[in-house]
């Protein structure tokens, strides 16, 4: 009864697909056909197709064909003569006849030979011939970048670094022998201070800029610079395969501290010429500070009750983060003030105490 029904389930199947085609009633039994199987750059950048040579991600371009028509056509790879299917075969995109696997080679090894082969498969399960149909490749040898080049690293090789003492820019250029087609690098930066085994990562893939030299500051460190210190760095340069290799370590040293100097540019200015009276009983205070190694400078301000430090001064402010302060006045008359600088590393201007003098004005 089970035999019966089966039967009669194949036949309904046969007479709809006469209903449907119109052929004669017979099963399909005509396996599909490749026409070509050819690989082409898929115009990804790192993409790169010679004869038989190939980097990146490639197309793998299939054309078939069917007395009724392809339903899909599976790629599979073969380095050691097993195949197996290439992963991503779900991607695989149809345009009519023509199929394309978009091929990610750069996971495979270097310098070997892989096999790529495609079989076309029809609506009835007939699976085309593959042996004719194979093209070999070699996926070119890539070669590691080479070294920073040591005469492009900035600061150079046990730089003094004087000037600046919250931001030093690294700077240096990079290359890669590998040419077809140029390899984009990316950096890790490698920062210590003390000792090369102090160095750390501080960043890492930093793209390489084409043609020009690649950079990075050590603001992001957000620490200044210590006095008398040495400071260690590196860089490793990858390219897209993976391969890296790193510079010469490079190092600069930040010398010893320089005091701030005195202030100067007092505004109210240092003359004997009245100013009015405010009728607000404040007065703005501003003036000018620059520590030569660019370190930043608080200060404390004095008030005294004349133009010498042994007129008792008094301290009337301090830790000020500005070179100003909006001060309350006691009433019109005769004004000495002067603010005293203090850079981060606690260095003052030398002799405060004697000169220079304190700054005057005149409030009528
Ligand atoms: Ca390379
Ligand atoms: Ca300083």
């Amino acid at each position: 009864m089970k035999k019966a029904s089966k039967v009669l389930s194949i036949l309904t199947t046969v007479v709809l697909v006469v209903g449907l085609t119109g052929l004669e009633c017979k099963t399909d039994t005509e396996p599909p056909v490749i026409q070509s199987i050819t690989i082409e750059d898929s115009g990804n950048y790192r993409a790169y197709v010679d004869g038989d040579s190939i980097k990146g991600i490639v197309s793998v371009i299939v054309n078939a064909s069917d007395n009724i028509g392809v339903k899909e056509v599976k790629f599979f790879v073969n380095q050691l003569e097993n195949w197996e299917p290439v992963p991503g075969s779900d991607s695989v995109t149809q345009q009519e006849d023509e199929f394309t696997y978009h091929w990610q080679t750069t996971l495979l090894e270097d310098s070997l030979e892989y096999t790529i082969c495609a079989v076309a498969i029809d609506e009835a399960g007939n699976v085309s011939d593959t042996s004719e149909k194979l093209t070999r490749l070699v996926r070119i040898p890539n070669l590691p970048p080479y070294p920073v080049c040591s005469d492009s690293m900035r600061p150079a090789d046990d730089a003094v670094i004087d000037d600046s003492a919250a931001v030093v820019l690294l700077a240096w250029w990079g290359s890669d022998p590998d040419t077809l087609p140029p390899q984009e690098l990316e950096y890790d930066v490698f920062f210590g201070k003390g000792s090369p085994n102090n160095m750390v990562k501080m960043d890492s893939g930093i793209a390489h800029k084409q043609d020009t030299l690649t950079t990075w500051s050590t603001i992001f460190t957000e620490e200044h610079l210590v006095p008398e210190t040495d400071y260690y760095w590196m860089i490793l340069s990858r390219d897209p395969y993976g391969q890296d290799t790193v510079s010469d370590t490079f190092k600069f040293t930040r010398p010893e501290n320089k005091q701030p100097p005195a202030a100067s540019s007092p505004d109210p200015p240092d003359t004997i010429a009245p100013i009015v009276y405010p009728s607000e009983g404040e007065i703005s205070l501003s003036w000018n500070c620059q520590d030569p190694d660019h370190d930043s400078v608080s200060y404390r301000l004095y008030l005294a009750d004349g133009p010498t430090w042994e007129d008792n001064p008094q301290l009337i402010a301090e830790d000020l983060k500005t070179a100003s302060y909006r001060m309350e006045l006691d009433g019109p008359g005769t004004y000495y003030w002067r603010p005293v600088p203090e850079d981060n590393w606690g260095a003052t201007p030398d002799s405060t105490a004697s000169s220079p003098q304190l700054w005057m004005f005149i409030l009528e």
